[in-house]
């Protein structure tokens, strides 16, 4: 599992084989969006940036507090007014393509975010697990894409995952890092984990899919060069249950069936 750059350093393969997400917790997946895919993408993302409001209310160590706007916190785009593109981009054939060999075909998008770290000055994300923050959310069968809008490296703050520590789906305690960071919250990691740590580096239009008990995370962005994901949340519609009073954000069946009765919002392809 090792490679070796030119500059010698020893950097760990990253795992592209769908068949061993389950062990591993995460899977990339090369080019998913073309070039003139990638340019609509950071183009429809300029627009959100330039209408920033000044503050914003975010979800911090706990609790919603009123804060400086930061392009990190750009929350559920999807579902915003002038969110179509995003909400497109939730269903387009090859996203669901890669969500559907991992979660199998019966799927619901569950919620997104835009986190983009600016030049020199992006946020850091500190370990965590997803599936712990979100009560609504009944099941382990979640997983998260992340969508490269821009070119993610160590650098500029990509993200980081500690392959396996999704197994048994350990529910860990969250301890305040009472730091400067995007959660506000973080998970004990000991040296030994951290070390094995693999920087999911990906270029614009590749994507990476996280199990949501993985603990996972990002450094500040120390680079001159933009970082922006695209995170689109997905569940097995079979296995997993939304409560929806809970939610804060419509849920949408993107592929599969719907049950009889079933609440989620019917965004399959083509309907
Ligand atoms: O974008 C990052 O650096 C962190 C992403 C993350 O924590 C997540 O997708 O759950």
């Amino acid at each position: 599992m090792i490679r070796l750059t030119l500059s010698g350093m020893n950097v760990p393969q990253l795992n592209e084989d769908p068949s061993q997400y389950d062990s591993l917790g995460y899977c990339v997946f090369r080019g998913v969006l073309n070039a003139d895919a990638v340019a609509c993408v950071q183009q429809d993302l300029g627009k959100i940036l330039e209408a920033m409001p000044a503050k914003m209310v975010v979800y911090k160590d706990g609790e919603h507090v009123e804060a400086d706007g930061r392009p990190e916190f750009l929350v559920e785009p999807h579902v915003k007014a002038g969110g179509r593109p995003w909400l497109e981009l939730c269903r387009h054939p090859g996203v669901l393509d890669a969500v559907e060999s991992i979660l199998g075909p019966d799927l619901i998008l569950i919620m997104s975010h835009l986190i983009v770290k600016r030049p020199n000055d992006g946020l850091p994300v500190a370990w965590h697990q997803d599936n712990t923050y979100w009560h609504s959310v009944q099941g382990t069968d979640v997983c998260t894409v992340w969508l490269a809008i821009d070119d993610a490296d160590a650098d500029n703050g990509c993200m980081n995952v500690i392959p396996c520590t999704q197994a048994d789906h350990p529910d860990l305690e969250k301890i305040s890092t009472g730091g400067e960071d995007l959660l506000g919250t973080t998970v004990a990691v000991s040296q030994l984990q951290a070390g094995k740590a693999v920087p999911i580096e990906l270029k614009a239009g590749d994507l990476s899919i996280h199990d949501s008990f993985i603990i996972h995370g990002s450094e500040a962005n120390q680079s001159g060069r933009r970082r922006a994901g695209y995170t689109m949340r997905y569940a097995n519609a079979a296995t997993v249950a939304v409560d929806l009073d809970q939610h804060w954000v419509d849920v949408f069946r993107v592929r599969g069936d719907p049950r009889p009765a079933e609440r989620y919002t019917d965004f399959r392809p083509k309907k």
